[in-house]
C-alpha cells in the first residue's frame, strides 16, 4: 500500500489531480463567462443610453408618443389667455363646472384625450375676495367618476369632495376665509392619475390690500404625460415621474410662440400656481428683479428702504403666490422655471416690452 502510494500515488491522489485540473479549468471558463456578461451589462445598447440620459426621451420606457418641442403651432394657434380674471361683483359666486373627457391639442400637432374641467387644461381660473362665498355646481359629463377639491375651502372631505358618477352633479359651497392663489383638482382616486391627465386649476382669493397694476397674469405650471393615440396617460408613468413636458397654462412654450406684450416701466403681477402633480417650480423672469413676492398667504418681500430684490418664486406642487416687477428698457424678457431641466422641455415664455420684434434674438437663451 505504502509502496504503491509512494511510487505512483493512490487512486484517490491521481483522481484528485484530475479533479483539480478539471475544477480549475471550469473556474477559468466560468470567470471568462462572468467577465463577458459584466462587459455586456456595463455597455448597454445605444438606445438604452439615450433613454437614461436624454430628458426628452426618458419617458420612452412607458407607452406614449413623443412631443416635438421644436415644432411651431399653426398660424391659427391662440395661446391660453394669461390675463387674471377680475374678481366678480358681489360676494356670492354661483358657478357651474363640468367634468369632461375629450381630445385636446396639448402641443403643436399633438392631440390627446384629457380629463378636464370645462373642456380645458388647466381648468378655469376663479377669483373672489376674502369673505366671498362660492357655490360650485359640479356636473360629471364623463364616463368615470370625478370630483373636485378646492384648497381654498375648509369643508369636509367626505361631503363636498365626494366622487360623483357620470351624469350626476353636486353642489360644493364654501366661504373663502384666507387669501392667496389656491389649487383645485379632481380628488377621485388615484388622485395622481386625475391631476396628471388634466383635472386641475386655480382660485385666486385677493388679499385685502392688493394694489392695482398695469398687467395681471396667471401662470399655472404642470407636467404633460403623453399616451398612445386615443388613450389617457398611464398611472404607472406618473408614479415613475416620467413626464414628457413641463408647461405654463397647459401648452409647451406657448408664450414663446406668442409673446405677452407689455410696455417698459409698466407694473406687472404674475400669479404663479404649481399644479404639478409632481414637479416643483422656481419662477424667474430673465432681465428683471421682483420687488414684491407673495407666497402661500404672506408677503415675503415688499418695497421698502432696504431695497431688497428677489430673483425667483420657489413653489412645491400645490403651492402658489405672485411676483411683481417691471422692465427698465424695451426688449425681450423670457420667463422660465429656473429648474432648467423643466425649462428645456416646455416651461419657457416671453415678454415683449415695447416695439421690438420677437425674433430679434435672445428668446432661446
Ligand atoms: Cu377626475
Amino acid at each position: 500500500m505504502t509502496n504503491v502510494q509512494s511510487a505512483g500515488g493512490s487512486p484517490w491522489e491521481r483522481g484528485g489531480t484530475r479533479f483539480w485540473i478539471v475544477s480549475v479549468s471550469l473556474l477559468a471558463v466560468l470567470a471568462t463567462v462572468i467577465s463577458m456578461v459584466a462587459i455586456v451589462i456595463s455597455h448597454p445598447k445605444d438606445d438604452e443610453v439615450s433613454v437614461a440620459t436624454d430628458g426628452q426621451t426618458a419617458a420612452a420606457e412607458f407607452p406614449g408618443r413623443e412631443i416635438d418641442l421644436g415644432a411651431e403651432p399653426d398660424e391659427s394657434f391662440e395661446p391660453r389667455d394669461p390675463k387674471a380674471p377680475p374678481a366678480p361683483e358681489g360676494t356670492l359666486h354661483q358657478i357651474t363646472m363640468t367634468a369632461t373627457e375629450e381630445e385636446l391639442e396639448i402641443a403643436p400637432g399633438f392631440k390627446q384625450t384629457m380629463w378636464t374641467f370645462d373642456g380645458k387644461v388647466p381648468g378655469p381660473v376663479l377669483r373672489g375676495k376674502v369673505g366671498d362665498t362660492f357655490e360650485i355646481t359640479l356636473v360629471n359629463d364623463g364616463t368615470i367618476g370625478h370630483s373636485i377639491d378646492f384648497h381654498a375651502s375648509k369643508v369636509a372631505w367626505n361631503d363636498e369632495m365626494r366622487t360623483i358618477d357620470p351624469g350626476e352633479e353636486l353642489v360644493y359651497r364654501f366661504t373663502a376665509k384666507h387669501a392667496g392663489i389656491f389649487m383645485y383638482h379632481c380628488g377621485t382616486p388615484p388622485v395622481l392619475h386625475h391631476i396628471g391627465n388634466g383635472m386641475y386649476g386655480a382660485v385666486i382669493i385677493d388679499p385685502p390690500d392688493l394694489a392695482p397694476v398695469d398687467h395681471e397674469l396667471v401662470m399655472m405650471q404642470s407636467e404633460l404625460y403623453t399616451a398612445p393615440a386615443g388613450e389617457v396617460a398611464s398611472l404607472e408613468k406618473m408614479l415613475a415621474d416620467r413626464w414628457d413636458a413641463v408647461v405654463f397654462n397647459g401648452y409647451p412654450n406657448q408664450y414663446q410662440h406668442r409673446p405677452i406684450r407689455v410696455e417698459p416701466d409698466q407694473r406687472i403681477r404674475v400669479w404663479v400656481m404649481d399644479d404639478g402633480p409632481s414637479e416643483n417650480s422656481s419662477f424667474h423672469v430673465i432681465g428683471t428683479i421682483f420687488d414684491t413676492t407673495f407666497k402661500e398667504g404672506t408677503y415675503l418681500l415688499r418695497p421698502d428702504a432696504r431695497q431688497g430684490g428677489s430673483q425667483t418664486l420657489d413653489l412645491q406642487p400645490a403651492q402658489g403666490g405672485f411676483v411683481e416687477f417691471s422692465f427698465d428698457v424695451a426688449g425681450l424678457y423670457p420667463f422660465v422655471t429656473h429648474k432648467f431641466s423643466s425649462a428645456s422641455i416646455g416651461a419657457v415664455g416671453l415678454f415683449q416690452a415695447g416695439d421690438v420684434a420677437p425674433d430679434e434674438g435672445g428668446a432661446d437663451s
